[in-house]
């Protein structure tokens, strides 16, 4: 193979990559915002273990926990991190959590 040759298969090989997400679907992608209804959270202390748990995933950019209404609202990057992990991640740290909107958790 060729220098000219070698340095094109490279270039289309970088451009698939860049393609890729972008071919993955519509929608998710850049900063999305969310919703998230949690029920266990008791006290203030709980809320900040939610936000704990949110904020330690990568892609997520803020965390507001609302105690008297039993959700978090969630700032987050669509390419790096889902709702689902989101919900996971609350139930790892304890406390049980579902999309509003009828989307069951399991
Ligand atoms: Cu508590």
């Amino acid at each position: 193979m060729g220098r000219l040759t070698a340095a094109v298969a490279g270039v289309v090989a970088l451009l698939l990559v860049l393609a890729a997400p972008a071919a993955a679907g519509p929608g998710k992608q850049g900063i999305q915002e969310t919703t998230i209804a949690v029920s266990g959270m008791f006290c203030s202390s709980c809320s900040a273990a939610v936000v704990q748990a949110l904020k330690r995933l990568d892609g997520v950019a803020e965390a507001q926990a609302d105690l008297k209404d039993d959700r978090v609202r969630v700032r987050y990057d669509g390419d790096k991190v889902t709702p689902r992990r989101m919900m996971e991640a609350i139930r790892k740290a304890g406390y049980r959590a579902s999309l509003p909107g009828g989307q069951a958790p399991h």
